[in-house]
């Protein structure tokens, strides 16, 4: 058995291969163990898809399965969410109380690390990878954080690839404002009122499309896309469409006319790919040569109307497990499924891929969101601590997992999600709105969703400043920054609610049940929709 020697850390590893480079040791196998006597003090989880909770943690600690169940395909990877250690996609660190890291990480798709050994049994801990489907190649690293995670990240953009690096535009995206209430005439209204502030996108989420599957404009779009996006060209601008490609609805036409194109299990039945909107959701088969051909005309179709950026969101539905056309891994379907797309949508289009599995979109996609949805609340007392939620939208859900992945920066273009300007109908701190604007600066990825009209002038002013902002960056540990000099602490995210206890187990237990029931989730929907519309009555 090869053994590998990191200053004094004796590493025994499973594999029959290992090859010294520099900062590291690249070993192979389907299944490897990297075992160390001395005990780590923290475990970094790394989630599957963007919104899938990614952060440092106790070695000891036991992430209860988040609730509810049925958005697990939709939040995490569904294979592991019950998994007793303390786990993650692809690659997995540990902590030791002198500060350094060991990274065990793979460099193909389908794998999977998890942290065993009983720490307070005394026993060995050892980091455990393995991939899905036959052997693969992994990197092992020890040493300082940001050294260990950099050379992993160097290595993927060599086997999977990179971004080719374009500046990141200034986006107005119409969700956290107007969610799906967006129509014509409301949308002209705002971007006309958006004037001079300097956004070089404008971007139509959610709301548009006839059904999520059914991808022509809806009645509140009587003009048609093709009409709003030159409207938006005319204004100097670049018209940015949101899509769900790889999902269809049950109420949708895709749905029905296209049965043989959607996921399937071993038994034949759907692949349960979620729940929103008050539906089930369910996904393409991105192996199926109708399903790819479908995905690439669409592409085309939004192009031609004169779309150059693409949110292409839910992206984790074609990675899902389950029986396709053509017998492949399901995160090389994926992968095929998204170079369909990037090949049909050209390399000229600005494509953030949203919803997605994080290391096989490297190389396809321009920008990557990288946490879960911001909302204008801090923390939902009902869906991140009854339910233990981390993936929920929320500010500091989306902080503490955007924060723990900026080592992905060297590969593709990091998106947190927007920041916040305006005190109307939010209820964040000026502190709180100001770590989201950080982070956004720490990114260099800036957007918002904020409405001109719901803007006071200091506001207004905050944003234009915000939007020509770039200052000097400088990372002082691993939730702290400066900018141009600035602190900026993003500490207040990282941590975790602490698990439900006493009488909140029988809440979240209750609660649990009812998110689980498609009913309560639809009359959910509707009182959301009831909210907005109020909201909005005045605009
Ligand atoms: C549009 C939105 C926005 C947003 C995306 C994505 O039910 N859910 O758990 C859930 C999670 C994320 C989500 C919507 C629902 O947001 O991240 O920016 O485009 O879709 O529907």
């Amino acid at each position: 058995m090869p053994l590998l020697f990191f200053d004094n850390l004796r590493i025994i590893s499973y594999s029959d291969k290992s090859i010294e480079i520099s900062n590291g040791f690249i070993i192979s196998g389907a299944n490897v163990s990297l075992e160390f006597e001395q005990a780590p003090q923290k475990y970094y989880r790394h989630g599957w898809q963007s919104w899938s909770l990614t952060t440092w943690q106790d070695v000891n600690f036991r992430l209860p399965a988040q609730k509810p169940a049925i958005l697990h395909p939709l939040q995490t990877d569904p294979l592991y969410v019950t998994h007793p250690a303390p786990n993650g996609s692809w690659l997995g660190a540990v902590e030791f109380e002198d500060g350094k890291v060991l990274l065990l990480g793979s460099l193909g798709l389908e794998a999977h690390v998890a942290l065993h050994g009983q720490q307070s049994h005394g026993d060995a801990a050892q980091l455990h990878g393995w991939y899905e489907a036959g052997a693969g190649d992994w990197f092992v690293g020890y040493g300082d954080e940001p050294t260990v995670f950099a050379r992993y990240a160097e290595l993927l953009g060599e086997r999977l690839g990179s971004a080719p690096g374009k500046p990141a535009p200034r986006v107005w995206c119409s969700w956290y404002s107007l969610y799906t209430a967006i129509e014509q005439g409301l949308l002209q209204r705002v971007f006309d009122a958006l004037e001079d502030l300097p956004f070089d996108v404008l971007q139509i989420d959610d709301g548009w499309q006839v059904k999520v599957g059914d991808w022509v404009p809806n009645e509140k779009f009587p003009s048609g896309m093709q009409a709003l996006a030159a409207k938006i060209r005319a204004s100097g601008r670049t018209p940015g469409l949101w899509l769900a490609p790889l999902l269809a609805v049950p109420s949708s036409d895709l749905f029905h006319q296209h049965r043989d194109w959607l996921l399937r299990d071993a038994d034949g039945k759907l692949v349960p790919a979620g729940h929103v909107w008050g539906e089930p959701l369910y996904a393409l088969d991105t192996t199926h040569p109708g399903a790819l051909d479908w995905l690439g005309a669409l592409m085309e179709q939004v192009r031609a109307w004169g779309f150059d950026y693409l949110k292409l969101d839910f992206l984790y539905a074609g990675a899902l497990p389950g029986v396709r056309h053509v017998d492949i891994p399901r995160e090389a379907a994926y992968r095929q499924g998204l170079q369909a797309m990037r090949a049909a949508m050209g390399a000229d289009a600005y494509f953030l891929a949203c919803g997605a599995p994080i290391l096989p979109s490297f190389g396809l996609c321009d920008a990557l969101r990288v946490g879960p949805d911001v909302a204008g609340e801090w923390e939902s007392q009902r869906d991140a601590v009854l339910l233990y939620n981390p993936t929920t939208p929320g500010t500091r859900n989306a902080i503490r997992t955007t924060i723990n992945r900026l080592w992905l920066k060297p590969l593709v273009a990091a998106d947190p999600d927007v920041a916040y300007f305006c005190s109307q109908h939010n209820s964040l701190t000026a502190e709180q709105k100001r770590l989201l604007q950080d982070l956004a600066l720490v990114c260099d990825f800036k957007a918002t969703s904020d409405l001109p009209q719901w803007l006071s002038e200091e506001e207004r002013r905050d944003l234009s400043a915000f939007l020509g902002a770039r200052p000097e960056v400088e990372q002082s540990g691993r939730t702290t920054f400066r900018l141009n000099g600035r602190q900026a602490d993003f500490s207040p995210a990282a941590l975790l609610p602490n698990t439900p206890a006493g009488l909140d187990v029988l809440k979240s237990a209750i609660l649990g049940w009812l998110g689980d029931q498609g009913w309560a989730l639809k009359v959910l929907d509707q009182q959301g929709k009831r909210a907005l519309q109020k909201r909005l009555r005045n605009l």
